[in-house]
């Protein structure tokens, strides 16, 4: 089976913000023909879009067997599980949001689904923790480093944050 090495970013602003990324891990190393490779630190960032809670924010480094969009199925599939509901405004408030963020060095452009993520380079909530993860990865539309993303960006109000239960120092968890 060939694999893709596919980041995934983690939020939530609603109930239990840590316990939803931890289950939302769980739940992802579950999946058969998928692994957690690692996972970032978690940051506290200010919200982006309409005045609403603060997020809980992390990226996940998978290594995927499936195509792009049985992996978006399963991703919502596990936001359902956690209590998502999808009628809600744009960029509202959420239990939990997992978003495809980068898949390899490739572009994927279905109807449902733009990987790079479309709003990536604009969002210091997703970069800090990828560049973590994965500083020299180059965005394949934009050219630039996730580094160098990063550093052209405006200041955004993210903060680094230990963690209770999520694993803190990747390398991690039980691969599936
Ligand atoms: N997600 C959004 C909208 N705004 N703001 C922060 N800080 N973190 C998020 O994950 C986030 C957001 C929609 O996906
Ligand atoms: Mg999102
Ligand atoms: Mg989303």
């Amino acid at each position: 089976m060939s694999t893709t090495n596919v980041y995934v970013g983690l939020g939530s602003n609603q109930g239990d913000r840590e316990g939803h990324l931890v289950a939302a891990l769980e739940a992802l190393s579950r999946i058969d023909a998928v692994a957690v490779l690692r996972c970032s630190s978690l940051f506290d960032s200010a919200p982006v879009g309409p005045p609403q809670p603060r997020y809980l924010n992390a990226v996940v480094e998978l290594e995927c067997g499936l195509p792009p969009s049985r992996l978006l199925t399963i991703l919502q599939r596990i936001e359902q599980d956690l209590g998502r509901r999808r009628e809600g405004v744009r960029w509202g408030p959420r239990p939990i949001d997992l978003d495809i963020l980068l898949w390899d060095d490739e572009v994927v452009a279905e109807p449902n689904l733009q990987v790079p993520h479309l709003e990536l380079h604009k969002r210091r909530f997703a970069l800090e923790p990828l560049v973590e993860l994965a500083p020299d990865l180059k965005h394949p539309v934009l050219g630039a480093t996730v580094r160098e993303l990063l550093t052209g960006l405006a200041p955004q109000d993210v903060r680094r944050l230990s963690a209770n239960v999520w694993p803190e120092a990747s390398p991690l968890v039980n691969e599936s």
